[in-house]
């Protein structure tokens, strides 16, 4: 029999190299599962990488514990003073998820969009493969079952992991849910996605040393992914944005939706609750939203979504959280401050380290002026090899950590039906357009003004420079596998699938004064959320504006009181939500330019309401002024 992956495998050589290279228990607990295609994937990743010995995962706490003692005793751990909390540092340019080096591997009678990058398969996988030859000599490859999604659940996606670093295993621990016995009970069934990563060579710190040499490849074809010189989470766990990529795909094909969104439980008066997703682009606001004091966090990077008799119902992909810890304070992030204070199992990365305890940028504690941190031996004033001064932790420094661990984690984590979504949020770094918060028309209009007309800037939690202004699609664009015009369609008619479609909303945390200040304070969005929670029922009115509804004066108002204890003026109104019309013209230029160069097959209704929005903002220009004042516009 033969069977193809990244070529034809004979399934009796894949029997015989496994019998060969396996012990006995890992070679038991393997076949245990009934899937050709998964020993095919798994012999051939032995046979390239070459590792010393395999070592083949069950579910079981032993395996678990396993996996955690192992990180440690590598040194890609090590623990830190407080009882489960261990921490990991990643190379100097290892910091972030790496675009450059990322790659689609496009077969060469496809196309994806100019804007993804991208390579030919066979170039491609001549090139990663000759990485991967031998890179696990002297160390054990991990062969790690998970799925994403709840477990049986018409959410749910096997995967499978071969990693040669104990640190990727261990986050696997906290990030997903276990899926060895999903993978015995599916059998020949399992459609499941694979990654093969390996760190490479590794210096004296344990930390990946050819930084050249760092390269992530996505093989759609085969449902594959392959990283090698490279260690941080975002690059390494399959299972985040690279599976992501392969489940749009398969989304795509089966008629539902992949989304780089949060998901909360936004509570309401007597007692209602009702489930909010919004998309960020990395580092915007989806873990700060998700976990706003007093609701409840279901998810805070990636949910799906389906339409199950007319409703939309979502589900979080994942099970833990790898989040961003600078500006965690306890003051604003009272939940994950506890969890990040008390023993538990912890997994921090890139945060300075003085007598075995964690220190970050924002934490609002004194900090130290030296300590071990992600440059090695570090104290205040040290620089890099450019000159520049090298912070205490790197802004893009995370912890992991399971969902349940949180005291707000939502009760409806693991139902295989998922929620039922109320509304959506879109929003991105944008200093000078939108304002802070907006309610669509309708779907449409949502969908195209708010999702598919994202612009941001770039942040650390991508390698490069930070702070260039760009679009991201849907908050996206970087993970869409499929051309980008078919990806906003799917939305516009996931839409019409639904009785009643989830609200759609923008939100702009960012946007700026004339001075450059935020109009905002970190903790607003609060009140945007409540507001949307009040329209979901009905309960609050809007005014209307050429770009859509935004709060009454009145019922902010009574927000900040009420959830912030805040006092709201007139003049924090006019200078939040005036409307700039010229700005918000030369958005929809921009955007209507991106479509026409980027995006072919873009939809129509993606350009008609670009027309729509330029009539509607000349028409209210010509009676207001270029400067819309929200007292001017009537509420209805
Ligand atoms: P990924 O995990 O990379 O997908 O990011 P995320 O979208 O979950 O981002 P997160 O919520 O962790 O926020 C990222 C950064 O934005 C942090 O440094 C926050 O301090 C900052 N931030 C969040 N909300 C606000 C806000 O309302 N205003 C400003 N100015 N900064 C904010
Ligand atoms: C992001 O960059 O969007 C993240 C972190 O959520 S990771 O994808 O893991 O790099
Ligand atoms: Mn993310």
């Amino acid at each position: 029999m033969s069977l193809y992956f990244w070529r034809t495998f004979k399934m009796s050589d894949v029997r015989k190299i496994l019998e060969k290279l396996l012990d006995a228990e890992s070679y038991k607990r393997l076949m245990a599962i009934d899937n050709e295609r998964l020993y095919a994937f798994v012999a051939d990743s032995i046979e390239l990488c070459k590792p010393k010995c395999v070592f083949v995962s069950t579910d079981s706490a032993e395996d678990m514990v396993y996996t955690r003692k192992m990180a440690i005793e590598t040194r890609e751990e090590r623990p830190l003073k407080t009882e489960g909390h261990t921490y990991h540092f990643d190379g100097m340019d290892d910091q972030g998820r790496d675009r450059e080096v990322t790659k689609y591997l496009v077969p060469k009678n496809d196309s994806l969009s100019k804007a993804l990058n991208q390579i030919g398969r066979e170039e491609g996988l001549t090139e990663i493969r000759g990485l991967l030859e031998g890179s696990m000599k002297g160390r054990t490859m991990i062969v790690r079952f998970m799925t994403l999604g709840p477990n049986n659940s018409a959410f749910s996606i096997p995967c499978v992991e071969c990693t040669d670093s104990y640190y990727v295993s261990h986050s696997l621990n906290l990030l997903y849910r276990l899926g060895y016995e999903e993978f015995k009970r599916l059998g020949t069934k399992a459609h499941f996605f694979a990654t093969l990563h390996s760190c490479g060579k590794m210096d004296e710190r344990m930390v990946s040393a050819e930084k050249d040499k760092k390269r992530i490849y996505i093989d759609y074809t085969t449902d594959n992914v392959y990283t090698v010189n490279t260690q941080y989470g975002g690059n390494t766990v399959g299972l985040k944005k690279l599976a992501l990529r392969l489940t749009i795909r398969k989304a795509d094909r089966e008629g539902w939706l992949a989304e780089h969104m949060f998901l909360m439980g936004v509570k309401g008066k007597g007692g209602r609750k009702s489930y909010i997703a919004g998309a960020f682009p990395s580092a915007c606001g989806k873990t700060s939203t998700a976990m706003l004091p007093g609701e409840t966090i279901l998810g805070d990077d990636i949910a799906y979504f389906r339409a199950v008799n007319g409703k939309c119902m979502a589900a979080n992909a994942e099970a833990g959280i790898f989040g961003i810890i600078q500006n965690v304070n306890s003051k604003d992030d009272p939940a994950i401050w506890e969890v990040l204070t008390k023993p538990g199992e912890v997994i921090f990365s890139n945060i300075l380290v003085k007598d075995g305890k964690p220190y970050w940028l924002g934490m609002g504690n004194d900090t130290p002026n030296d300590g071990e941190n992600f440059s090695g031996q570090w104290f205040k004033g040290k620089k890099d090899s450019k000159g520049a001064e090298i912070p205490l932790a790197h802004k893009n420094a995370r912890y992991a950590v399971a969902l349940p661990a949180l005291k707000n984690c939502d009760s409806e984590l693991e139902n295989p039906e998922g929620v039922e979504l109320a509304a959506v949020m879109y929003g991105g770094r944008d200093a000078k357009a939108y304002v802070p918060c907006q309610q669509s028309f309708d779907w449409e209009h949502g969908i195209v003004s708010y999702g598919a007309s994202l612009e941001t800037e770039t942040t650390f939690a991508i390698v490069g420079k930070e702070g260039v202004p760009e679009i991201n699609l849907m908050a996206i664009q970087d993970f869409v596998a499929i051309s980008l015009g078919k990806y906003v369609q799917n939305n516009l008619d996931f839409g019409k699938k639904l009785k009643k479609a989830p609200l759609v909303f923008g939100v702009n945390y960012f946007l700026r004064d004339q001075e450059g200040k935020f109009v905002n304070g970190v903790r607003d969005k609060h009140i945007w959320v409540k507001w949307m929670e009040l329209r979901v029922h009905g309960d609050a009115k809007a005014v209307r504006t050429p770009t859509g509804f935004i709060p009454c004066f009145e019922d902010l108002k009574r927000l900040f009181k009420d959830v912030l204890d805040k006092d709201y003026s007139r003049d924090d109104y006019i200078r939040q939500f005036t409307i700039r019309v010229d700005e918000n013209l030369a958005k929809v230029e921009r955007i209507e330019k991106f479509y026409t160069e980027h995006v072919t097959n873009a939809p129509k209704a993606v350009y008609n309401t670009f027309d729509r929005t330029r009539d509607r903002l000349k028409e209210a220009a010509e009676k207001y002024g270029s400067s819309i004042s929200p007292f001017d516009l009537p509420a209805e």
